[in-house]
């Protein structure tokens, strides 16, 4: 699979793509796989989010490995690109405004499996066009606007002007990280799972990766990725997890005073 130069070009206008059925020949085990991935023990009860991190590590390893998958983070990020972690949730209700990051320099972008069917009315995700272009007026403005749309132009989260992604499983929705998105009218246990992935940074910013990978210690985790993904990477899959795996030795002291700070691992 190529990506055409105005799947391209959208993206970087608009921040966001929709590849409709992309994966739609994996679905049952993607399901499969979802499932059996969430502890029988610890069953999600609907009352808040369950989340687990990293989460294609578990099961789904080879998801990196799917030429798809390759396609829109060589594209999107460069050949080189890192991995960046995953995480699998059940959500509960409403997810508010916000922006996964603000990365001025490196393109950081999440790559997003809904196993629903969702639209306005029942969770689908939103997004706001254009919204991760922090060099340009509007994205900008919108940092300190966004804060509180209700006090900034009395409009309620679910009324601020959006593109809503209507899914069906099998979709795929890539959205980078400085976009604002949310989610408004879903139920108690929509089923989400997502991919990370950046740009490779430059020796000369490699502290900004290193504290990037010091947020995953809220999990818990002791490395940024799994045994398994690691120790089943074949040297095409390496490419994409080596700077992240050179640089992740802090994380496990990070982790440690985390399970000492906190009641249970963070849910997202
Ligand atoms: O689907 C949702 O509720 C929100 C997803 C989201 O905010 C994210 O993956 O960053």
């Amino acid at each position: 699979m190529q990506l055409s130069q105005s799947q391209i070009d959208f993206f970087e206008t608009f921040g966001f793509l929709k590849f409709p059925q992309l994966m739609a020949d994996r679905l049952d085990w993607i399901v499969d796989e979802f499932t059996k991935t969430f502890p029988e023990e610890n069953k999600h009860d609907g009352s808040k989010r369950t989340c687990i991190v990293p989460f294609i590590d578990q099961r789904m390893s080879v998801l990196l490995d799917d030429p798809r998958i390759l396609a829109i983070g060589r594209t999107l990020l460069g050949e080189d690109f890192n991995y960046m972690g995953s995480d699998g949730n059940y959500y509960t209700g409403d997810t508010g405004w916000h922006r996964d990051g603000y990365h001025e320099k490196y393109r950081h972008i999440k790559i997003a499996f809904y196993l629903d069917e969702l639209d306005g009315n029942s969770g689908a995700l939103r997004v706001i066009p254009g919204s991760h272009r922090l060099h340009d007026k509007y994205g900008d403005d919108l940092t300190f606007r966004m804060r509180d749309p209700l006090q900034t132009w009395n409009v309620a989260g679910a009324d601020v002007p959006a593109q809503v992604l209507d899914v069906t499983p099998g979709d795929i929705l890539v959205f980078d990280h400085n976009t604002f998105h949310s989610s408004w009218n879903g139920n108690t246990s929509r089923r989400m799972f997502t991919i990370n992935m950046c740009q490779r940074y430059a020796q000369e910013d490699i502290q900004e990766l290193r504290d990037y990978i010091a947020g995953a210690a809220r999990f818990w985790i002791d490395r940024a990725f799994s045994e398994t993904m690691m120790n089943t990477a074949s040297p095409e899959r390496l490419v994409h997890l080596e700077q992240v795996m050179a640089n992740d030795d802090h994380l496990a002291a990070l982790s440690a005073k985390a399970r000492q700070e906190m009641a249970e691992p963070s849910r997202g």
